[in-house]
């Protein structure tokens, strides 16, 4: 029997990703969608600026948005995925882990908090086990775990190959598209013939959640990674799709041809979002690039190419969807793994 799963913050950018990812999915079924009070209370249908390039689906569309609130969610949903605001997202979705829900989360709230797993399933699939944790520390019955920033998520799949090398230092620069902004940034193509030298706060988030995702579980604390991150965040009138330049220095020799064939060999996991292969390594120098590669693997898959070699280490660039891999389809499959688990 399928899953019965609901939305937080379902009109907004990354909502209307996770309603179009839901859509036909063969584990989860959506069966409620929240928003904000001037929402609530209407069809969804009426409520939603429907952005995303498909069309809303029908039973979606006549579905009632109920108010973010544990009162207003059936005590039947198994699942809950969150794209709320962070600064609700704080207040909120507490009140929901103590009322017993589970919660898989792309806000950027608590994300280095050390009893919450931050994780990519293919990555660090063991750190979901904080739960326990979590629940002895916080008293919740339900659970949260949070997906990385679009950012990092685009990097850290590559990084982790690397790792069997000894992944030192990185040095990342990112060119990031209009719609990690939300619908502001997705009208604001006023940036067209410019590009934006920061992101405000994204370079830490880049910097710590890497290391974290990176990191080792005990069982009982989390140890970051070692590494040190650096990061440099520009936005760039792209619409979908962030491109990331990656200097990694590494503790032992490596080729490129080394290093193409970590990513490529990098193993994937048994889940229904996940792409076959986690990374596509192309070799011509000219990808990837947003606009031909974003949707690879249904969008879930991380590209990487350019790969060459440096005095210290190799450098090359990566992309990934980032509103796909990068928020709604990586707390999606975040869920899944919940759900493969047996947290839910
Ligand atoms: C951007 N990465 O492109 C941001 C959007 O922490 O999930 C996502 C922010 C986050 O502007």
């Amino acid at each position: 029997m399928a899953l019965q799963v609901g939305i937080l913050g379902a009109t907004g950018a990354v909502g209307q990703r996770f309603i179009q990812l839901l859509e036909d999915h063969p584990t989860f079924e959506l069966a409620a969608v929240t928003a904000s009070e001037s929402s609530a209370g209407k069809r969804y249908g009426d409520a939603a600026k429907w952005r995303v390039n498909t069309p809303i689906p029908n039973d979606v569309a006549e579905m009632e948005v109920g108010r973010t609130d544990p009162a207003d969610v059936p005590d039947d949903i198994d699942l809950l995925f969150s794209s709320l605001p962070s600064s609700v997202a704080a207040e909120v979705e507490p009140e929901f882990l103590e009322a017993g829900y589970v919660v898989s989360s792309n806000s950027s709230n608590d994300r280095m908090a050390p009893d919450v797993p931050l994780t990519i399933p293919e990555i660090n699939p063991g750190h979901l086990d904080l739960i326990e944790v979590q629940r002895d520390e916080r008293g919740w019955d339900g659970a949260l775990v949070k997906n990385p920033n679009c950012s990092t998520i685009t990097m850290v799949p590559t990084l982790a190959a690397l790792d069997q090398f000894g992944l030192d230092r990185v040095h990342v620069t990112t060119l990031q598209a209009v719609s990690g902004a939300g619908y502001d940034g997705v009208t604001s193509m006023e940036i067209i013939d410019n590009a934006i030298p920061h992101i405000g706060g994204e370079e830490a988030k880049m910097e710590s959640e890497s290391r974290k995702l990176l990191g080792t579980f005990d069982g009982a604390e989390l140890a970051l990674h070692d590494a040190e991150v650096n990061a440099s965040c520009n936005r760039i009138p792209t619409l979908d799709g962030h491109l990331e330049s990656v200097f990694a220095d590494l503790k032992e020799d490596a080729s490129p041809e080394d290093v193409a064939a970590a990513m490529r060999d990098y193993p994937g996991i048994d889940l229904p979002s996940a792409p076959e292969q986690l990374i596509h390594v192309f070799e011509d120098d000219f990808r990837p690039q947003p606009r031909l590669d974003r949707e690879r693997g249904d969008g879930m898959q991380i590209s990487a190419g350019g790969i060459q070699a440096t005095d210290r280490g190799v450098k090359y660039n990566c992309l990934a969807h980032n509103t796909i891999r990068g928020a709604a389809g990586a707390s999606v499959l975040n869920g899944e793994l919940l759900a493969e688990e047996g947290w839910i």
